[in-house]
């Protein structure tokens, strides 16, 4: 019995879809997700690997029919039959990546916005004033003839607030500075400076950065986001992280020679432990600075100013506390 070609190929044509569907949510291609937004874009990117993975299948498949089926037979010597335009079909062949491309482009504009990406708040004046002044050599550099540094008007940049938290202040703001060749998380409210981010499970997290010699990317790819650290601006990423964990920190900008070292980590802490480790790390940033005010080398007696080398050295301190000057 012979199938009509136009049954097999519509069973081909169900046969392709349901494997590309398969295939869609079935990919593992990308690391565990850790944030509320993450999922949003695991859809984007299920739905463009189940469109594509359709499309390898069913270009791929015609190519490979074509070249057994209508390959050269024994002793044929004449040529292929001449073809020319055919319309309908170059339509049908604009027409189908016209809508996929809008398709797609809408959806990411729309999970987009969810993100908080056109987040007026944090793309105006607005936020700015919020910051206040940043640190960072961009601010130093027109520095000329003793003229003031021009005000600091240029707008935030990134992901702030989703159309449901707008207007509200996250639970936790972090200031983020890149520099040649690290991280630094500076915690405003309760003082801590850390080399690693710290952030409790659940609570929405806002990051303010900035980057202090060249341009660098923040990326978590857990988190599914990345955003510009540019010299003299401020670029926004707010989300919330879902998943306790430790997350890499990664520079996704050729930003030196050691760009490739320019990492650190995420730690996603149950409330507890956040708080735990703000409890630890603001007494220990209050005493560091404490001491570092406190203590004036110039100001203390020989003894004391010795002492520590002297230990080093393996000298008795007694010894020094009895040297009289002459
Ligand atoms: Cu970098």
């Amino acid at each position: 019995m012979i199938i009509p070609s136009s049954i097999l190929t519509l069973l081909v044509g169900i046969g392709i879809t349901l494997v590309s569907l398969w295939y869609g949510q079935n990919h593992n291609l990308l690391p565990v997700a850790a944030s509320a937004e993450a999922a949003e874009v695991d859809g984007l990117f299920n739905l463009m690997i189940t469109i594509s993975f359709g499309l390898v299948l069913l270009v791929e498949g015609v190519l490979l029919v074509s070249l057994i089926k209508f390959r050269r037979q024994k002793d044929d010597t004449t040529d292929a039959a001449p073809i020319h335009g055919n319309i309908p079909l170059e339509i049908v062949w604009t027409a189908i990546p016209a809508v996929i491309v809008l398709g797609i482009g809408i959806y990411s504009f729309e999970i987009y916005n969810n993100m908080g990406g056109l987040d007026p708040m944090a793309s105006g004046q607005h936020s700015m004033h919020a910051h206040g002044k940043i640190k960072g050599s961009a601010i130093a550099a027109p520095l000329i003839d003793g003229q003031q540094p021009p005000e600091f008007t240029q707008i935030a940049l990134g992901i702030g607030a989703s159309p449901a938290q707008e207007g509200k202040v996250a639970a936790v703001n972090v200031d983020v500075t890149g520099l040649q060749f690290a991280w630094i998380f500076n915690y405003k409210e309760t003082g801590i400076t850390s080399g690693e981010l710290h952030v409790p499970v659940g609570q929405e997290v806002q990051l303010n950065m900035t980057a202090q010699d060249v341009i660098h990317a923040f990326w978590i790819p857990q988190l599914r986001l990345k955003q510009d650290t540019i010299p003299g601006r401020i670029t926004e990423l707010r989300f919330t992280p879902s998943k306790v964990g430790t997350y890499p920190v990664v520079c996704a900008e050729l930003c030196g020679g050691y760009h490739g070292a320019m990492r650190s980590q995420m730690i996603v802490d149950t409330p507890e432990d956040y708080a735990a480790w703000v409890a630890e790390n603001a007494v220990a940033s209050a005493t560091n600075l404490q001491q570092a005010v406190a203590i004036n080398p110039a100001e203390l007696p020989d003894g004391e100013f010795l002492a520590p080398y002297a230990n080093e050295m393996g000298i008795n301190p007694n010894v020094i506390a009895q040297i009289h000057h002459q």
